[in-house]
């Protein structure tokens, strides 16, 4: 399959959610590519009305890529409990309510989990959507399980209750740098990187 080829050197990324910049940022870095956040450039934040990551993925990067008229890239994330029934998926960043509180989320998770498997992934889906409305779109996923109480405070969101198979810190107590290696966001940052980058 052919992939459109993004040239540039400086990206916008349509996000407002500063952790999620900083780890597009570095993961950017080795490319030689800037970034610009959506927050930054004044661009809106668009109600997120898609039933999958993939949707929401899309018209995240389709809103800034017309607001911006520059090719712009977009992250939807979160972590899925099967045991939940993929809760909060989607939903993950609704769940930390309107003062994006995490420890809120954790700590609903932990009680809607109670004694049920503690399997959980994350998912990250980067679209990169032009002006003229091309779009790429990549999946990353990190399989692990969750820790109660929560551990460390580098990374965001749900990281603090989250170890990845084969590790037995959490992404909360992992160096960034680690992180990065072995991510759903790094997964489909590669993907990205393959089809679109080189
Ligand atoms: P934007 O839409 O502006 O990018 P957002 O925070 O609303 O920001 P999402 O709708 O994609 O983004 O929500 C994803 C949530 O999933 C995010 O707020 C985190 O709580 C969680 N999440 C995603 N990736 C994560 C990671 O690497 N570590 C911990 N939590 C993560």
């Amino acid at each position: 399959m052919s992939h459109r080829r993004f040239s540039g050197s400086k990206l916008v990324v349509a996000t407002h959610n500063p952790g999620k910049l900083v780890e597009i940022t570095d993961l950017m870095r080795p490319f030689g590519i800037e970034t610009l956040g959506a927050a930054q450039l004044g661009l809106p934040e668009p109600e997120e009305t898609g039933s999958t990551f993939e949707a929401n993925a899309e018209l995240k990067a389709h809103a800034a890529a017309q607001g911006a008229r520059e090719p712009a890239l977009a992250d939807d994330s979160g972590l899925v409990v099967p045991a939940l029934g993929g809760d909060p998926g989607i939903y993950s960043a609704r769940w930390a309510g309107p003062t994006k509180d995490f420890s809120i989320a954790m700590t609903r998770v932990q009680k809607e989990l109670a004694e049920r498997d503690r399997k959980a992934h994350f998912v990250a889906v980067l679209s990169l959507a032009w002006p003229d409305g091309h779009c790429e779109t990549f999946r990353g996923e990190v399989h692990g399980h969750l820790v109660w109480p929560p551990r460390g405070k580098r990374g965001f969101g749900y990281d603090p209750m989250f170890v990845a198979d084969g590790h037995q810190i959490t992404f909360g107590e992992m160096d960034p740098e680690q992180k990065h290696a072995i991510s759903h966001r790094a997964v489909a940052f590669r993907k990205l990187v393959d089809a679109c980058f080189r």
